[in-house]
C-alpha cells in the first residue's frame, strides 16, 4: 500500500515553507483540521438528526436563512480558533463585525463556514472557506486594517468540501495540496499532491436562470462555450463547482447582474481565497476586469464578480 501521509505529518515536513516561526502554520491549521472534521460528522447525519437539519429561524448578517448547520459550523470554528491562541480576530459570513479574541494572536482569519448550506437538507456536497493573514495593526486589538489587506498578503488559503468524500485542500503560496479524510481513523490523509488545474477545459458553471442579466460579453461568451459543446455544470454550492473544476479543468462565473451589480460571491472569504489556490495550481481569478488578488477590499462583506478556473478560459472570457 502506498506509504500514508497524515496532513499532520505533511504540515511538519513543510513548516519551513512557512513565512514565520515553526509550529504556528501547524497550530493555525489544526483548529480547520478538527472543526472539519466535527463538520462533516454532523453533515453526514444531517439527514438523521431532526435537530440539526433545517432553517435555524435566523438570518445571517446577509439577510439569508441561517441553516441550523450554518450556525454550528460558525461556532464551532470560532470556539477553536479563540482557544489555540495564534488567531485574534476572524471575520465571518455569519457576523457582521469582525469577532475579536483579544489574544495578542499575530493571525486573522476570514471564513465561510458553511458555504452553500441552503442544499444541505437535499444532500448536495457543501464546504468550509478559509483565508489567513498576518496582523498588521498595531495595539492590543485587531482592526479593520488587518481585514483590508488585499488577498495577495494572505499566508494560507483553504477550503474543505463535505461530499463523497471529505477533503481538506490548502496552500501557504508553495503549491495546492488535498487530504482526504480517512473516517475509519479520523485523520486527513495526502491524496492529490501538488494539485494543479488545467489550462483549457471543457466545462462552464453558470446560473444560467441569469443569462438574460448578463452583459453582452458574458453572454457572447456563455454562447461560445455552447458552440463548442462544452459541458454546463452548476451544482449551486461554489466549493463543489470550484474543487470539481479544479481537478478536471473549467470556468466558474457568477458575474455582476442587474439585480447583483457586484456579483453575489464574497471578496475575502470566497474570492480571495479560492483565487489564491487556483492560481497556486497554474489557473485564474479575475473580477472581470482586475486579477481578485490584487483588489482593495473596503468592507468586511463586500461582494465582487468572480471568473476563475483554467487560464486559458479565463483570459477568453475576459476578452468577450
Ligand atoms: P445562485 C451558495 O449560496 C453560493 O454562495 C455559492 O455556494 C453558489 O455557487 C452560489 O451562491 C449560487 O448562487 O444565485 O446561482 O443560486
Amino acid at each position: 500500500m502506498a506509504n500514508i501521509k497524515t496532513l499532520a505529518e505533511f504540515i511538519t515536513e513543510r513548516q519551513h515553507e512557512f513565512t514565520y516561526a515553526t509550529g504556528e502554520l501547524t497550530q493555525l491549521l489544526t483548529s480547520f483540521r478538527l472543526a472539519g472534521k466535527m463538520v462533516n460528522r454532523e453533515v453526514n447525519k444531517a439527514g438523521l438528526a431532526e435537530d440539526i437539519l433545517g432553517a435555524q429561524g435566523s438570518e445571517n448578517v446577509q439577510g439569508e436563512q441561517q441553516q441550523k448547520l450554518d450556525v454550528y459550523a460558525n461556532d464551532l470554528f470560532i470556539r477553536l480558533l479563540r482557544s489555540q491562541g495564534e488567531v485574534c480576530a476572524v471575520a465571518s459570513e455569519e457576523n457582521e463585525e469582525i469577532v475579536h479574541f483579544n489574544n495578542g494572536g499575530k493571525y486573522v482569519v476570514t471564513m465561510d463556514p458553511l458555504d452553500g448550506s441552503s442544499n444541505i437538507d437535499v444532500n448536495v456536497s457543501i464546504g468550509t472557506i478559509f483565508s489567513i493573514y498576518r496582523r498588521i495593526s498595531e495595539g492590543e486589538t485587531a482592526t479593520m486594517e488587518d481585514f483590508m489587506q488585499s488577498g495577495t498578503a494572505q499566508v494560507a488559503a483553504g477550503y474543505i468540501i463535505y461530499g463523497s468524500s471529505t477533503m481538506l485542500v490548502y496552500t501557504t503560496g508553495h503549491g495546492v495540496n488535498g487530504f482526504t479524510l480517512d473516517p475509519s481513523i479520523g485523520t486527513f490523509c495526502l491524496s492529490h499532491a501538488n494539485m494543479t488545474t488545467p489550462e483549457e477545459g471543457n466545462i462552464y458553471s453558470v446560473n444560467e436562470g441569469n443569462y438574460f442579466d448578463f452583459s453582452e460579453g458574458v453572454r457572447n461568451y456563455i454562447d461560445d462555450c455552447k458552440r463548442q459543446n462544452m459541458s454546463g455544470r452548476y451544482i449551486g454550492s461554489l466549493v463543489a463547482d470550484f474543487h470539481r473544476n479544479l481537478l478536471k479543468g473549467g470556468i466558474y462565473m457568477y458575474p455582476a447582474t442587474k439585480k447583483s451589480p457586484n456579483g453575489k460571491l464574497r471578496l475575502l472569504y470566497e474570492a480571495n481565497t479560492l483565487a489564491m489556490i487556483v492560481e497556486q495550481a497554474g489557473g485564474m481569478a479575475t473580477d472581470g476586469t482586475t486579477r481578485i488578488l490584487d483588489l482593495k477590499p473596503t468592507e468586511l462583506h463586500q461582494r465582487c464578480p468572480l471568473y476563475i478556473g483554467s487560464k486559458g478560459m479565463v483570459e477568453k472570457a475576459m476578452k468577450s
